[in-house]
């Protein structure tokens, strides 16, 4: 999905034009020091599609170590619902993603079945990870040596989640007072941000990023981020209903300052 980008210190990502529009916005908006600098789009060499190319946001770092968190307390967007509930369209695939981790999650119908919606796997998913009740969920890491690995599915409680950031930042413990004033940094810009105010942000990740001597923290992936309905004002920091557009980002943001500042007192 991403490759290197034409000039040097960039990455290009395939174009999905909600996504494009939000870097547009993003550019003018004081959120622009926390999310990799957008620079245009690059069509791909037979003319066949569009990229866009941003900041590499590794560009400045030896050997980092990367985390992608993702954040909200939801991760499909309400029109997926809707889709889902008129013309409910079975996944194989994520059946099978459902049964690999736990054969009694789908019930006797989806076992017949061997399918389910895609919001019947993404609440799953939210459920048997911290999404659910913590408003973020580890989505992958990638060490210093370039091993990476995305087993967190089930990785759900404070202390499950404290100890991966423990394994995450050890041996870099400059980089936990950092990424927690980074985090700081982040949620004060977002309560000012009007793009913030005027989008409802699903599936969007949070990308720490530390090295033997720096760390920091961006936005990323705004694939699934839409503007609010005219007249609906959301706060970002309460239960979603079917509805009220709410995605509980601030409600993340908040738990992960917690848990950073909870390691650097132990
Ligand atoms: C994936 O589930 C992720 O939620 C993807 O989100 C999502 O893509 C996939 O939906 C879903 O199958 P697992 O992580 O459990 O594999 P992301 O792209 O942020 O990783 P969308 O398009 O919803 O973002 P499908 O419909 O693309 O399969
Ligand atoms: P997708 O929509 O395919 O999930 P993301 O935008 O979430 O794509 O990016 C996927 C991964 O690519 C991230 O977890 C991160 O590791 C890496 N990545 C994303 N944006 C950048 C960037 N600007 N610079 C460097 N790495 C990035
Ligand atoms: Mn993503």
């Amino acid at each position: 999905n991403f490759k290197a980008g034409p000039d040097q210190g960039t990455v290009l990502k395939k174009l999905c034009t909600k996504e494009e529009k939000c870097f547009k916005v993003l550019m003018k908006d004081v959120l622009r020091p926390y999310v990799p600098e957008y620079k245009g789009l690059v069509a791909s060499d037979d003319g066949e599609c569009s990229y866009i190319q941003l900041q590499d946001l590794l560009g400045d770092f030896v050997s980092p170590c990367v985390m992608d968190c993702k954040i909200g307390v939801r991760t499909y967007l309400e029109e997926e619902l809707a889709k889902a509930k008129e013309k409910p369209k079975l996944r194989k695939d994520m059946y099978e993603k459902m049964c690999q981790i736990d054969t009694t999650a789908p019930t006797e119908e989806e076992h017949k079945l061997k399918g389910v919606t895609k919001p019947r796997y993404m609440v799953w998913r939210e459920t048997i990870s911290s999404t659910a009740t913590l408003g973020f969920r580890i989505e992958g890491i990638r060490s210093a040596d370039g091993t990476s690995t995305k087993d967190f599915k089930t990785t759900k409680t404070k202390d499950q989640v404290m100890a991966s950031f423990e394994k995450f930042t050890e041996g870099f413990p400059h980089a936990v007072p950092k990424y927690i004033q980074r985090l700081k940094a982040i949620k004060a810009t977002l309560e000012s941000s009007s793009f913030f105010n005027t989008h409802e942000v699903i599936g969007s990740s949070l990308l720490f990023v530390h090295d033997r001597y720096n760390a920091n923290v961006w936005l990323i992936d705004f694939a699934k981020t839409i503007v609010l309905p005219e007249n609906v004002k959301i706060t970002h920091n309460s239960k979603w209903k079917v509805g009220n557009h709410e995605d509980g980002y601030l409600i993340g943001v908040e738990n992960l300052i917690k848990i950073f500042m909870t390691m650097l007192e132990q």
